[in-house]
């Protein structure tokens, strides 16, 4: 794709989030206040916290469910994205086969359930992309998480604006 082209699709993605969001927080009347990430492509500065979480939360997350969340920190090359996780509950698994979370960044890919709280990991650079899974069998489901998720400048770079 070119890159004009990824950027408007960023643009209408980061949109159409936003907006979702703003629908969310007034009319669903939840008892969180926080303000939590759709599923989708996200953009965020340094310095800056987003926070993501499970359907429902602190209530249990739905069978059946999938949500993707890509997030890029400007500049990806100088920065990195610690999450910080106050809870963490998923079904456990043997090998995570049921309900899981994937953290995946340009080194790695983990495949965590159960209580294995991921609290702490960091990526290597600006970007990573999780994706939560519960499965279809009618059973169990957990309370799920909530995971802020930090970015931090690397030490002794430079963030230039981002051109986008
Ligand atoms: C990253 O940091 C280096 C060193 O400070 C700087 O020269 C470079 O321009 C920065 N790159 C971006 C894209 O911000
Ligand atoms: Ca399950």
């Amino acid at each position: 794709m070119e890159v004009g082209k990824l950027s408007v699709l960023l643009l209408f993605v980061i949109g159409v989030g936003s907006l979702e969001m703003r629908t969310w927080g007034s009319g669903s009347g939840s008892s969180s206040s926080v303000v939590t990430l759709d599923c989708g492509i996200h953009a965020m500065t340094p310095n800056t916290r987003v926070t993501i979480q499970t359907p429902n939360y602190p209530n249990d997350y739905d069978e059946s469910y999938r949500c993707q969340w890509e997030i890029y920190c400007n500049s990806v090359e100088n920065t990195t994205l610690t999450m910080s996780c106050p809870d963490f509950e998923l079904e456990d698994s043997a090998n995570c086969n049921a309900d899981r979370l994937i953290i995946k960044d340009h080194d790695s890919r983990d495949v965590i359930c159960g209580d294995d709280n991921p609290d702490g990991t960091t990526t290597v650079d600006g970007w990573m992309r999780l994706t939560f899974w519960s499965n279809i069998v009618q059973d169990t489901t957990a309370k799920g998480f909530r995971c802020h998720i930090w970015c931090h400048p690397k030490p002794g770079t430079i963030n230039l604006p981002c051109i986008c």
